[in-house]
């Protein structure tokens, strides 16, 4: 089987990424999305998201004629799915997330129509354990003219794999190229043929197993980074009660050789670590302790910066009778949810700034070097700069560790610094 045309469905952060990357290596592509803007983006030769290095492989794939981008899919010979798996609104805060299938759900309805015999579908997307067969399962209820898997075994005329995504956002070119693969076929010759497909461009080892534990795996891996980051930021907690600086305290115990503690903050963003582990605790909710913990604790870490705010404005006000909440300038500095990014979805250093300005009656500044315009929900937060807020200011709340702000530390007002860059 020679793969000529791939249809990659959803183009967004690892959709582009994937779809330029196939098409740089010669594979005729098409890019499907519902996003009319990001379609007439992307067929101009230009990109709607920020990932480093993307723009020149877009520009370039779009001139050549390898890559366009279309609302409905056309025929191909594989289909990548690359679409979001968010969770359902909760009720309650107590509730356990239950994730949403409704985007891939979605993507097998829309390439159901132009599915061919010898076709291959994979599910890129982070998926709860079980969703791969799921799909297949949507799949052959909207072409029940062709065979899968499930009861056709190796003779099915479409093969069906969960390959998951494990790209670090910033890296993503790089990544996508060097990373291993973990390939789950719901046959060998589903495993096979994603093989063949991903060697285009793959020079990581290319790892076969069944879908399930593919999904588990990918699920793993985030879980693992969310439950070290929770440990870290638990410790920070401890420590702010015994006085000890957590950042030194880390340092010392990572010189021991089997230590490597990452690093606190105020809390966990991006739409990765922080949703993935609910697809293991809705599923096994008894059994994954642990994890769910962990998850409560990273949730808990931007109230506690929060709660560190109101201290520090009771704390000035004490110490200056004269003046009112009003009269205090609060400067927040980042509001990605990583340094040196300019992604703001699930941050929660926007969350705190948000909840800041709603709370407070006085000047809310951000300074944030990788936007140039606000969203609107931060209706009374300013945009401001380092120069201004760092000698305006009364309360100085660093929330990302920004390049431009290791640099310089403000040199006056009650410092609330949630990743120890200024100590
Ligand atoms: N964070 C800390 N302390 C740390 C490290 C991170 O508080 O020591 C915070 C970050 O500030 C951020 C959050 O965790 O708010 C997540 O950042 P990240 O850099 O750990 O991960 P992501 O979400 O950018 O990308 C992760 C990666 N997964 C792992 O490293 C196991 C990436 O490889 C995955 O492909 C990606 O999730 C994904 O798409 O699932």
């Amino acid at each position: 089987m020679s793969f000529e045309t791939i249809s990659v469905i959803g183009l967004g952060y690892i959709g582009l990424p994937t779809a330029a990357m196939f098409a740089s290596y010669g594979k005729s592509v098409i890019g499907v999305d519902v996003n009319q803007y990001a379609v007439d983006t992307i067929n101009r030769g230009e990109i709607h998201i920020v990932e480093p290095d993307l723009d020149a492989i877009v520009h370039k794939a779009v001139n050549d004629g390898k890559l366009k981008a279309v609302l409905i899919p056309e025929a191909a010979d594989a289909f990548l799915i690359a679409v979001p798996t968010p969770f359902l609104p909760t009720k309650n805060n107590s509730d356990i997330p239950q994730p949403d299938l409704k985007y891939i759900q979605a993507a097998a309805k829309a390439i159901a129509p132009v599915l061919k015999k010898s076709d291959l579908v994979i599910l890129e997307s982070t998926s709860p354990v079980g969703a791969t067969e799921k799909m297949a399962d949507w799949l052959a209820e909207y072409r029940n003219d062709l065979t899968f898997p499930k009861t056709h075994n190796e003779e099915s005329d479409i093969r069906i794999a969960h390959c998951p995504e494990r790209v670090l956002p910033g890296h993503v070119v790089r990544e996508l190229v060097e990373n291993d693969r973990v390939i789950g076929g719901l046959t060998n010759k589903c495993s096979e043929q994603a093989i063949e497909l991903y060697k285009t461009f793959v020079q990581g080892e290319c790892v076969v197993t069944n879908a399930r534990t593919a999904e588990m795996a990918k699920l793993t891996e985030n879980s693992c980074r969310d439950v070290q980051i929770a440990f870290a930021n638990e410790l920070s907690i401890i420590c702010d009660k015994l006085d000890i600086d957590v950042w030194e305290l880390i340092s010392l115990a990572n010189r021991h050789p089997r230590i490597n503690i990452l690093q606190p903050g105020p809390g966990v963003g991006g739409h990765c670590i922080a949703v993935d582990p609910w697809f293991i605790v809705s599923k096994t909710p008894t059994q994954a302790q642990l994890i769910h913990t962990a998850r409560k604790v990273n949730d808990a870490k931007p109230q506690w910066v929060i709660d560190k705010v109101k201290i520090a404005i009771a704390d000035f006000l004490q110490a200056n009778p004269n003046k009112t909440a009003k009269d205090v300038t609060i400067a927040c500095y980042g509001l990605a949810f990583k340094p040196d990014i300019d992604d703001l979805r699930e941050s929660p250093a926007f969350n705190i700034t948000e909840q800041i300005s709603i709370l407070h009656p006085g000047k809310v500044l951000t300074i944030e070097p990788n936007i140039e315009t606000l969203p609107i929900s931060l209706i009374n937060v300013e945009l401001s700069t380092f120069e201004i807020a760092s000698n305006d200011a009364d309360i100085q709340v660093l929330l990302v560790d920004h390049k431009q702000f290791k640099i310089d530390k403000p040199t006056q007002g009650i410092m609330i610094d949630a990743k120890g860059i200024w100590k």
